[in-house]
């Protein structure tokens, strides 16, 4: 399982890379890290066990912030209420944005990385919509729309997988100033 010392962190020039594409079938090695970056994410919202293991919670987690240059990213986005089904649980593999919103959104709270140690306030602008295409570790292709919240955690896990991290989308000058039609998603 992937610990706090397994994470990459801010200044490694491997969170600056474009990642490569990955082939299909997946190797034994592609799968065995599919599973343990989900495994991450599940283990690491579970109170107790976060705790136990000394993670930092995580919604997402990209290839690249475990040292693998490749265009693969858990997402697990938990149900709104309690015991709902996620909203949003896969590895998106080789994933693509193929249309998205004008409208902007941001999070009220900012954005955090667990491959960034310090806090860096101010609006993530990103698009409040996507059309996102992927490959699941099945090879599967899937083309879903996602809003909201998703929306923004599947951008920034594609962010990593070109080497872009959240804190390159914040206003300099004006942290808290976000383009005109943006909305807020809390
Ligand atoms: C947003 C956030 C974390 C993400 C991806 C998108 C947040 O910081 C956040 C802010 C308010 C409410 C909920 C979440 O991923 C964090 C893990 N990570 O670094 C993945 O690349
Ligand atoms: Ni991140």
């Amino acid at each position: 399982m992937f610990l706090m010392k397994d994470i990459v962190r801010d200044g490694d020039p491997v969170l600056r890379k474009r990642a490569a594409k990955v082939n299909f079938p997946l190797s034994d090695e592609d799968q065995t890290l599919a599973k343990k970056m989900m495994e991450y994410l599940e283990v690491s919202q579970d109170p107790e066990l976060c705790k136990k293991y000394g993670l930092r919670a995580g919604v997402g987690l990209a290839a690249p912030q475990v040292g693998v240059s490749k265009q693969m990213a858990a997402v697990l986005v938990p149900a709104a209420e309690e015991d709902g089904k996620p909203e949003f649980k896969d590895v998106i593999i080789n994933p693509v944005i193929v249309s998205e919103s004008v409208q902007y959104g941001a999070l009220t709270e900012g954005e955090g990385c667990l491959s960034v140690d310090k806090d860096v306030p101010g609006y993530v602008p990103r698009h409040d919509r996507i059309t996102l295409r992927y490959q699941d570790t099945d090879g599967e292709t899937h083309k879903i729309r996602l809003k909201n919240y998703p929306a923004i955690v599947c951008q920034h896990e594609i962010d990593h997988l070109h080497g872009v991290l959240f804190y390159d989308h914040i206003n300099k000058k004006q942290p808290f100033e976000a383009p005109a039609d943006t909305i807020m998603i809390s």
